[in-house]
């Protein structure tokens, strides 16, 4: 499982940390059918020591979105499949087996923010910038964007950034909801790596819980949303490992109190 435009690094004392980077800087990390099935694959073939990830890409840019060149003349079937290939690419990074923070600089555009938007937590440096420049190419979003932007920004701020162009910078980008950290130029990435190894030390049990009851309590009716929080806060508490815990933090022991920011 290699692919030249994706590297594989297992980082920790304990191979806790996968750190997945989009080695295809000369074409700004633009993402074409190849790297998006390997995005896939590598997400699928995690080694099982691994608890968190980080994904960022080498360059000046994170990633610049869909690879244009292979967009040439893709009928209404091959788009749909096309759509498709991406949905289940991006379903892996959100609901596969870690928390996956995403470091983020210079373009975050198109595909790229629709990568971004299926991580966990985005973290930004203050080259960022994000775009949907489908609107101007004359194409609409495909990579489950139109389903995962809108419930960070809102569908009113999605439908202003692709009628108009508009560009938000990482500080725009940070306040509306696009990333929930903004760190000083060529940092996001230790930012990233230093809140993964933090994910890394929780129960894995409440990182599953995070990712995949969480998002969709969101969007049950309230009513079947707190039954099912009820069902998954029992599982988690029945965990022997939050039991350890509660247990540590009630004996007093160091570094179990909550910590003023
Ligand atoms: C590309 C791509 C690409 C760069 N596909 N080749 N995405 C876009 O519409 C964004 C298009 N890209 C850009 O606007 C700019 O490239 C950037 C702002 C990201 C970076 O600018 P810059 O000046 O650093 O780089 P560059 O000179 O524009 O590009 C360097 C090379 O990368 C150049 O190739 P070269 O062979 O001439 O060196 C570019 O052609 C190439 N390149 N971006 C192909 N995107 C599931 S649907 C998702 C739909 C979308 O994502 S649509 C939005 C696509």
């Amino acid at each position: 499982m290699t692919h030249p435009d994706i590297q594989l690094d297992i980082r920790g004392n304990n191979n806790e940390v996968a750190v997945i980077r989009l080695t295809r800087g000369k074409k700004r990390n633009a993402l074409n059918d190849g790297l998006i099935l390997a995005i896939r694959d590598t997400f699928d073939n995690l080694p099982a020591t691994v608890r968190a990830a980080v994904i960022d890409g080498e360059g000046e840019h994170f990633c610049a979105g869909l690879d244009l060149s292979e967009l040439k003349e893709r009928d209404a079937g091959q788009g749909l499949h096309h759509s498709r290939m991406w949905h289940a690419a991006l379903e892996r990074v959100q609901y596969g087996p870690v928390p996956v923070i995403a470091a983020l600089h210079g373009a975050v555009v198109g595909g790229g923010l629709e990568l971004a938007s299926a991580c966990h937590i985005r973290v930004s440096d203050e080259t960022t910038f994000y775009a949907l420049p489908e609107g101007t190419r004359g194409i609409f979003v495909g990579g489950g964007g139109a389903v995962r932007i809108p419930r960070l920004i809102g569908a009113a701020r999605m439908t202003d950034m692709m009628l108009t162009g508009r560009v938000y910078n990482a500080q725009d980008g940070e306040r509306i909801g696009l990333a929930q950290y903004l760190v000083p130029q060529g940092t996001a990435f230790d930012k990233a790596f230093e809140l993964a190894k933090r994910i890394a030390t929780n129960a894995p049990l409440t990182n599953y819980a995070l990712m995949h009851a969480l998002p969709r309590i969101a969007e049950q009716p309230a009513d079947q949303g707190f039954f099912t929080e009820a069902m998954m806060a029992a599982i988690a508490q029945s965990a022997p490992e939050a039991k350890q815990r509660v247990r540590d933090f009630l004996e007093g022991k160091a570094g179990t109190k909550v910590q003023k920011a």
